[in-house]
């Protein structure tokens, strides 16, 4: 059996500033997404991480078995209790489940002023399975999109989140202006599987920049979106820009595809 790592738990000293960022997440019991892949994610970046659970999901690398979504009131406790003891300089949203849910999060967001707000607009799962229905879609776009600095959806997700077709760069271009329009600060387009080449787009600052993801092979790898939104939360909570903190995202994601392990028999799972 090997030792456990301890250099991690060395060298802070006592009164050292931690960041510490939330995670409002669904549990994926196979630990490869959901608030399993942010907090192992906010441990490597350094940053401490809450997590609020909004569903529980049965699930392995084949597929989802059960949704069971929390209720919402739990949802809004668990945030509170978070934020009685602690501030948080950051925060990832991720799968949301209770349509109810959704209002609880603007609502705490507002009154309790949170910033460095990331939403990863989740919708299905890496299998297919449909994770926020077709209703609750206008409820995340005007109360969380509004709020949020980053928004990250992949190319079915800003496709749905924008009611537009996405087949070239410049598709990609118009639903990253037209998700800032509903009032996201930036937004990053995962390209991981378009047809116009593995670009990663991002809009920031009424720019665009693109990432190359040429070199990467395809492998499917459950979690990546999870891993890249938190990786995004730790960098801007952290006191980084839009840009750097995607690029060094893009970068981390790229390495765990790159030795992402055999851990189910189906999709791979990031080694983090
Ligand atoms: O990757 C999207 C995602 C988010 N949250 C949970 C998930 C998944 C993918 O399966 O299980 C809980």
């Amino acid at each position: 059996m090997k030792k456990a790592v301890s250099i991690i738990l060395k060298g802070r000293n006592e009164g050292e500033t931690v960041v510490k960022v939330m995670s409002i997440a669904g549990s994926d019991s196979f630990s490869g997404a959901g608030i399993q892949a942010d907090l192992k994610t906010f441990r490597l970046f350094g940053v401490y991480g809450f997590t609020v659970i909004t569903s529980v999901t049965s699930q392995n690398t084949r597929a989802v078995k059960d949704i069971f979504n929390i209720p919402p009131d739990i949802v809004a406790s668990q945030i509170e209790a978070i934020l009685e003891d602690s501030r948080v300089s950051g925060v990832k949203i991720g799968m949301i489940g209770d349509e109810l849910s959704t209002d609880v999060i603007g609502e705490k967001i507002e009154n309790h002023g949170l910033i460095n707000i990331v939403l990863d607009p989740v919708i299905f799962s890496h299998s297919g399975t449909i994770f926020l229905q077709k209703k609750h879609l206008s409820k995340v776009k005007k109360e969380l999109i509004p709020l949020s600095d980053i928004v990250t959806p992949n190319i079915s997700e800003a496709e749905i989140l924008t009611g537009r077709k996405i087949s070239d760069l410049k598709g990609a271009k118009d639903a990253a202006l037209a998700i800032c329009e509903m009032g996201a600060d930036s937004v990053l387009i995962k390209g991981g599987h378009a047809n116009y080449g593995k670009i990663d787009l991002l809009l920031t600052g009424g720019d665009f920049h693109e990432f190359d993801n040429e070199d990467v092979a395809t492998l499917p790898v459950h979690g990546t979106g999870c891993i890249l939104s938190s990786a995004i939360v730790c960098g801007i909570a952290s006191g980084e820009n839009t840009f750097d903190s995607c690029r060094n995202a893009i970068d981390f994601v790229h390495d765990s595809i790159k030795n992402a392990l055999k851990i189910g028999s189906d999709q791979r799972i990031a080694p983090i």
